[in-house]
């Protein structure tokens, strides 16, 4: 199958090319696409280099699926085009994410929405992902009220000119500045724009998308993201409240039988989640679970994952499993 990857040589695109060759993707043809600055330089895919093209080059291609990490305005502008001409897009920007007609997938929690007429379908914002591969066990036994997160964001979700101006700054280097401060030895408590309610879109996009994944708008959720210099994954301290009283040993196997979903939780010789052990892994980590003593039915969370792979490159390379497993990959 002809697969273009659009974005082809940011962190995210390089990821997507990694996650396709790891996990044997039937492509038959790469059509790596970037923007005018970036074509004709070469990405490598099953030990070849492959020349870097433009979006229109691509489109005439016809490949019947492009995974597109391009940003935002360049999906808006690009992945209609690609639709019309029958390829099915699969999207990692925050472009359709919560346009009604468009399906927001996680496939292990969602992937029975989508049907053959989706062309255009939106990969989740990365933090979201790894908070609702733990939240949707366990909604579905003990009902999910209330949630509140925070997280502790690593710089590859900015991409890799944060990864150079962390490095930069540590190495005591002329840093350009991605951030609006340092981010070495330092904790930003902004990711992405602040919107009118004095909250981030980052912020926001928790509180939306994990509505429409978990197919629950009665779910609150109230985030603070934040961004800390590390670079193997995003960690997330997570305070829920059930509808519902739980156990804790069957939390704990709940999550254990969740496919995707790994605990690692014993306190006793200090094993937990770090972005350290999550770096590079497709799973998404959980520990530290104990219940919320300060009111009934609550429960502490601490998750992680890698957040170019399940965040990004492996949920976006997932969907793409499930379309051609459907037999809807023309
Ligand atoms: C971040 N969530 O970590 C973003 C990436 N999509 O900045």
């Amino acid at each position: 199958m002809k697969v273009a990857v659009v974005g082809a040589t940011g962190l995210v695109g390089t990821k997507m090319l990694q996650v396709l060759e790891e996990r044997k993707f039937p492509v038959t043809e790469l059509i790596p696409v970037a923007s005018a600055k970036s074509v004709g330089k070469t990405v490598h895919f099953r030990g070849e280099a492959f020349r870097v093209v433009d979006a229109e080059t691509a489109i005439q291609a016809k490949p019947a699926l492009a995974l597109f990490s391009a940003g935002g305005s360049t999906s808006l502008a690009w992945a209609p085009r690609f639709a019309e001409a029958g390829t099915t897009v699969v999207d990692n920007s925050s472009a359709w994410r919560m346009d009604p007609t468009k399906k927001l997938v996680v496939p292990e929690i969602n992937a029975d929405v989508l049907t053959p007429e989706d062309k255009i379908i939106a990969n989740p914002n990365c933090s979201t992902i790894q908070m609702v591969m733990v939240l949707n066990p366990l909604h579905k036994a003990y009902r999910v009220k209330r949630v509140v997160v925070s997280t502790y964001q690593s710089v590859t979700g900015t991409g890799a000119k944060a990864v150079q101006q962390l490095m930069d700054e540590r190495a005591g280097r002329e840093a350009q500045k991605v951030y609006p401060y340092p981010i070495d030895l330092n904790v930003i408590p902004q990711i992405d724009v602040f919107l009118e309610n004095g909250y981030t879109k980052e912020e926001m996009k928790m509180v939306n998308e994990t509505k429409k994944i978990m197919r629950d708008d009665t779910i609150r959720v109230t985030a603070t993201t934040v961004r800390i210099p590390v670079i193997g994954g995003h960690s997330e301290s997570v305070n829920v409240e059930f509808e519902n009283e739980y156990d804790l040993q069957e939390v704990r196997r709940l999550l254990e039988n969740t496919p995707g979903v790994v605990v690692v939780d014993d306190p006793a010789s200090s094993k937990y989640p770090m972005p350290l052990c999550a770096h590079e892994k497709d799973e998404v980590f959980v520990g530290r679970i104990r219940r919320d003593e300060s009111q009934p039915k609550s429960l502490n969370l601490w998750i992680v994952a890698d957040n170019l792979r399940k965040g990004a490159a492996t949920n976006a390379v997932q969907i793409a499993e499930y379309l051609y497993r459907q037999g809807w990959l023309a």
